[in-house]
């Protein structure tokens, strides 16, 4: 049922680094080219880092934990249909023999289910703003709370009211720490003003935190743990302006009507025209550093096995 390309399947047999890389991002995330060159630099960082890259998606109906290059290509190009698949989606799409990008929920269930423990990602789904009308609170959360598996993020994506998503983690029970930095980080800017209560600043402090977690096996699951990197101070943007742009972003998602999984891939899209560029160029940045950083975290793990 599950695919896992030779190359992880060894390294996790030899007991390697790997570090689960998602597909949403590539086909519902970031406009093409972009989103291919993206695609190939994230693995590049993670082998940069000493670790093996694992892009998860389906193809054709199959999970695959580590695509080739090929189906990124289709996944990036948009020439097919690439369905957005959240954890609830994966049995339909098998069913149906579908293609579709695994959400940051559905590809930490399948990359705890091949054996890979640690996943890099750009921002987190969370709570929407008005959640308490719409109910829109991402899957992501609740996947994070029952799979262990680390994610290695900048925050939640700006667009999300962060105070709640902060507060709904905690909840769920679900650990977030910040790498090198006091505050939750608000994906586009390094800072959201919502202080976090743990920081670490090297690989190994985590990789400790993480094997001590997983050790917890009294507790029925471990779960899984949150890591946050700030964006790259070079390439951050103002609060302010990001403040002001998703105003805008949000007022036109009402204007049109976006509900449901369309309502994330709407406001990306909808930020980058508002910004005119500036949040992609962001979200590529910082999606770098999270697939560099896992690596690290990756190889340091591999020392408490
Ligand atoms: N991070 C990015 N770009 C993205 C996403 C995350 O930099 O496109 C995707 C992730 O796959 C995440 C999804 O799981 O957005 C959240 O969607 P929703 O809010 O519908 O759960
Ligand atoms: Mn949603």
């Amino acid at each position: 049922m599950l695919h896992v390309a030779e190359e992880v399947a060894t390294a996790l047999e030899e007991g390697r680094p790997v570090v689960a890389l998602e597909s949403t991002l590539i086909s519902h995330g970031l406009p093409y080219p972009e989103n291919l060159e993206v695609a190939h630099a994230l693995e590049q960082e993670v082998r940069s880092s000493g670790a093996v890259p694992a892009t998860i998606g389906l193809v054709a109906g199959r999970p695959t934990v580590g695509l080739s290059a090929q189906e990124i290509e289709r996944f990036a190009n948009g020439t097919t249909h690439v369905r957005k698949l959240s954890r609830r989606d994966i049995a339909v799409a098998v069913a149906q023999g579908a293609d579709g990008a695994t959400t940051v929920a559905a590809t930490a269930a399948l990359a705890a289910a091949a054996g890979v423990s640690i996943f890099a990602t750009g921002g987190i789904g969370g709570v929407h703003r008005g959640a308490e009308r719409s109910w829109d609170v991402s899957a992501d959360l609740v996947e994070l709370a029952r799979t262990p598996v680390l994610t290695v993020c900048a925050g939640a994506k700006a667009i999300l009211d962060l105070p709640a998503t902060l507060e709904y983690l905690e909840t769920l029970g679900v650990p977030v720490v910040g790498m090198g930095c006091d505050e939750f980080p608000a994906f586009y800017s390094v800072n959201s003003g919502l202080r976090l209560e743990t920081r670490v600043d090297s690989p190994d402090e985590v990789a400790r935190i993480w094997a001590a977690q997983r050790s917890l096996t009294a507790l029925a699951t471990p779960g899984g743990l949150l890591l946050c990197v700030p964006p790259p101070a070079e390439v951050a943007l103002p609060r302010d302006l990001v403040e002001a742009a998703i105003g805008r972003a949000l007022a036109s998602a009402v204007l049109n009507g976006v509900r449901g999984p369309a309502v994330t891939p709407f406001l990306l899209a909808a930020m980058a025209s508002e910004t005119h560029g500036e949040s992609i160029g962001t979200n590529i940045a910082l999606l770098r550093q999270n697939a560099r950083v896992a690596g690290t975290v990756a190889v340091a793990l591999t020392r408490y096995h």
